[in-house]
């Protein structure tokens, strides 16, 4: 019994800004635990060619684009996935962006779009599963956290604002959504070897900082993520809701 409690098969999971990073880690993950994987991402020609890689390992794979501030095209999307007949019992709020800069040289607009991008997207995607998960009774929503969730670092504040922000709509999405059978939570990544933190690795005092500051003394991989995923998009977490499960090599645990 214990291993079909994670077995995604006939579930259909949407992992916004899958075509690379984390996400695209997500999206194997989840595939490879049986799911249909709803590849989304702004460049097609990325899209396109994450979908061929995946359908090449036998995954069953559709993408869609839009830009997660662009409301319109938000809603443009579920009508058709609504048309299409496609029901998504799983999203995962991946997409998101970083932007260091300290405050006292901040813009408000670039503000504004880290909000729009890490947090306002994921209430707006959230809310119109949400709607179409509680007509069905149930859904797995999962957030993307960090351990800014937690902590804060300098010259990375509207990224830590929204991702502690990303915490408590996880918890408010748990309060309003687990009467319609919905469980809300949200993963809280380390420092992981992705794109958006080349720079970081690359730059030998932070890679020792980090490798100092981590338990684990090491970067996490994406795929390290993929079964903290897995288990909350599955029957394995259906009691689980409005928690964040950081995996990040026990670094927001110690001093
Ligand atoms: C940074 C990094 C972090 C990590 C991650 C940690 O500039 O400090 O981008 O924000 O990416 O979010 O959980």
């Amino acid at each position: 019994m214990s291993l079909t409690l994670f077995d995604l098969s006939g579930k259909t999971a949407l992992i916004t800004g899958s075509s690379r990073g984390l996400g695209r880690a997500f999206a194997e993950g989840l595939a490879g635990a049986g799911a249909r994987v709803i590849l989304h991402g702004t460049n097609e020609a990325r899209l396109d060619a994450a979908a061929t890689e995946m359908r090449a390992a036998g995954h069953d794979v559709l993408t869609v684009a839009f830009d997660v501030t662009d409301e319109a095209a938000i809603l443009a999307a579920f009508e058709r996935f609504d048309a299409e007949g496609v029901e998504i019992e799983i999203l995962v709020n991946n997409a998101g962006m970083q932007f260091r800069k300290p405050m006292l040289e901040l813009e408000t607009s670039d503000w504004q779009k880290v909000i729009d991008t890490n947090l306002t997207a994921a209430f707006v995607i959230g809310r119109e599963a949400a709607r179409r998960m509680a007509q069905r009774g149930s859904g797995k929503v999962i957030n993307l956290g960090s351990l800014t969730s937690e902590l804060a670092r300098a010259t990375v504040a509207p990224y830590t604002v929204a991702k502690g922000g990303i915490k408590m709509l996880t918890k408010a999405m748990a309060a309003e959504w687990g009467e319609a059978g919905i469980q809300a939570n949200a993963i809280g990544p380390g420092y992981m070897l992705t794109d958006m933190n080349e720079a970081l690795v690359n730059n030998p005092d932070f890679d020792a900082w980090v490798k100092g500051r981590t338990p684990m003394r090491r970067w996490g991989k994406p795929e390290e993520l993929a079964g903290t995923a897995i288990y909350l998009a599955s029957d394995a977490s259906n009691y689980v809701s409005g928690q964040i499960i950081y995996a990040d090599g026990g670094m927001v645990s110690v001093l």
